[in-house]
């Protein structure tokens, strides 16, 4: 069977509730392939996280954009993966590059939280990516593969990850990869995982690539082999995350 394609909506830290209400409202109203053949998850902040929950279609569905490496307990500021739980929210971005370089979340601290959240029963979206300065000093892979092998040293199933490339040059900046670029990196994702994690996680993970995706260049990315959805910033917010969810068809 093929690998179902994935659109992610990572609103980041943005949004008042009138504003997530009229999003919502906008995605409610949208035409879009069955949830058979494309699995799309929105990611509002967590204060948004119940109002989504209450108002958004079941068929979409809803990730949190982080949560606590361990059980919850004394650690203020931080929501625990069994909250998320009991709210009934089933995904959680980790390791977004967001975080790894502005709070400075070590790889091994996103391949613990990984394993943790898996434990209790999330689905992870995790997030790998290499700097313009690795880029272009050659180190691409082996960035992506140390920031995927600290998550592969800590889980055994891979059947609740989907993997997301996001070239840390590309987010936010409107310089996306080219679609060459992308295959590029997730076929070489996909036969690291072949020789590290066996033959079925490497053909069954989904490796979605995100990084300045919007309406004009997502048919182009969605129609490379080994680039099996797409995780959006910026473009979320707006009417063309519809044309973004449509993108496979
Ligand atoms: C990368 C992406 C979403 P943007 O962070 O995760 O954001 O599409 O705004 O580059």
């Amino acid at each position: 069977m093929g690998r179902k394609f994935f659109v992610g909506g990572n609103w980041k830290c943005n949004g008042t509730t009138d504003e997530v209400k009229k999003i919502v409202s906008m995605l409610n109203e949208a035409e879009v392939p069955s949830e058979d053949d494309v699995d799309v998850v929105v990611s509002p902040p967590f204060v948004f996280l119940p109002i989504v929950k209450s108002l958004l279609r079941p068929d979409f569905s809803i990730a949190a954009q982080n949560c606590w490496v361990r059980k919850g307990g004394a650690f203020t500021g931080e929501v625990s993966a069994e909250m998320l739980v009991n709210l009934g929210i089933p995904w959680v971005i980790l390791g977004h590059s967001e975080r790894r370089l502005l709070l400075n979340e070590s790889k091994e601290f996103v391949g613990d939280k990984v394993a943790y959240a898996l434990s209790q029963g999330l689905k992870v979206i995790a997030c790998v990516g290499e700097t313009l300065e690795q880029r272009e000093s050659g180190s691409t892979m082996a960035v992506v593969a140390a920031q995927t092998k600290a998550i592969a040293d800590r889980v055994l199933n891979w059947s609740n990850i989907v993997l997301a490339y996001e070239p840390v040059w590309a987010i936010g900046t409107g310089k996306v990869a080219t679609p060459a670029q992308a295959q590029e990196v997730h076929s070489e994702l996909r036969k690291w995982l072949h020789e590290n994690a066996g033959a079925e996680v490497a053909a069954t993970t989904r490796i979605v690539y995100g990084g300045s995706v919007n309406g004009a260049n997502c048919k182009e990315l969605a129609a490379k082999p080994d680039v099996d959805g797409l995780l959006v910033g910026g473009a979320s917010l707006k009417p063309e995350f519809i044309d973004i969810i449509k993108s496979s068809t």
